[in-house]
């Protein structure tokens, strides 16, 4: 484990997470670490997920149970992911990454089941968040090895600078919106983040990402958490009438 503050770590990378919206941190997590938090992640699915509303987990085909794609707010169900989130390593990390305070949001579980996964649309996650300013994180801590073959995350370097892109719904369980107007230049100007259990994302909410669909014999895990600033305040009443509509839609369709 490193001995490194969040403040100090941030410190290190936030000139390059300014300018690109996006850090890698490689080894972020020792393999001890992984091994545990590995392993506190799989008791979670084991003894939490049955419980869970149909709004906080979804899968790729609900019939099996095997294919959970997503989960979110899994810290108000577990009390060791809850301070996880509010340790020194993420939030003052995060704060660090802000320059002033950083506020807990969520965290979340992404996956893409073998062969089945889904591709994450290219988005902005700060078009989902509709904050004033739009000043948020996403740490994405590799729980698997992540290549082309299996989804990796793909992001253009300087896409936080240059404002909101316009989205439209898709069809893709856990990512409702995506941007209509990504193109070529777009994609040749993508960055593969191939990365091994332990390795930390950090991005932007304004930084431009996606990944393909996993059509490989292996998973693609990864814990997420998102952090907003102190002063980026979301209009609640949109929020969650957004929120609202889509799980109804999702709930008519037999999505969840
Ligand atoms: O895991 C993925 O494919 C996408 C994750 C994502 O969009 C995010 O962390 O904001």
């Amino acid at each position: 484990m490193t001995t490194m503050t969040g403040s100090d770590l941030a410190r290190q990378v936030k000139p390059e997470f300014d300018r690109e919206g996006y850090v890698l941190i490689r080894g972020f997590y020792s393999p001890e670490e992984m091994k545990e938090l590995s392993a506190h992640l799989d008791r979670f699915i084991r003894d939490v997920v049955p419980g869970l509303p149909a709004t906080e987990v979804f899968y790729e085909d609900k019939a099996r149970p095997e294919t959970i794609k997503q989960m979110q707010n899994m810290q108000k169900y577990d009390a060791g992911l809850e301070k996880l989130m509010l340790s020194d390593r993420f939030l003052g990390f995060a704060s660090g990454l802000f320059g002033r305070p950083a506020v807990a949001r969520g965290v979340e579980w992404f996956n893409k089941p073998a062969k089945i996964g889904a591709m994450t649309p290219p988005h902005q996650d700060g078009y989902y968040f509709m904050l004033e300013p739009n000043e948020a994180l996403t740490f994405w801590l590799a729980l698997e090895e992540v290549d082309q073959s299996n989804g990796c995350i793909r992001y253009i370097p300087g896409s936080h600078l240059t404002g909101v892109r316009p989205h439209a719904r898709t069809d893709v369980l856990g990512f409702s919106q995506g941007i209509t107007d990504f193109g070529p230049d777009d994609s040749a100007n993508e960055k593969c983040m191939i990365v091994s259990p332990g390795d930390l994302l950090v991005h932007h909410s304004l930084c431009i990402h996606r990944a393909d669909a996993n059509k490989s014999n292996r998973s693609r895990r990864a814990l997420g958490m998102v952090f907003y600033s102190d002063r980026a305040k979301a209009d609640p009443g949109k929020v969650e009438a957004y929120q609202k509509k889509l799980m109804s839609d999702l709930a008519a369709k037999g999505r969840i």
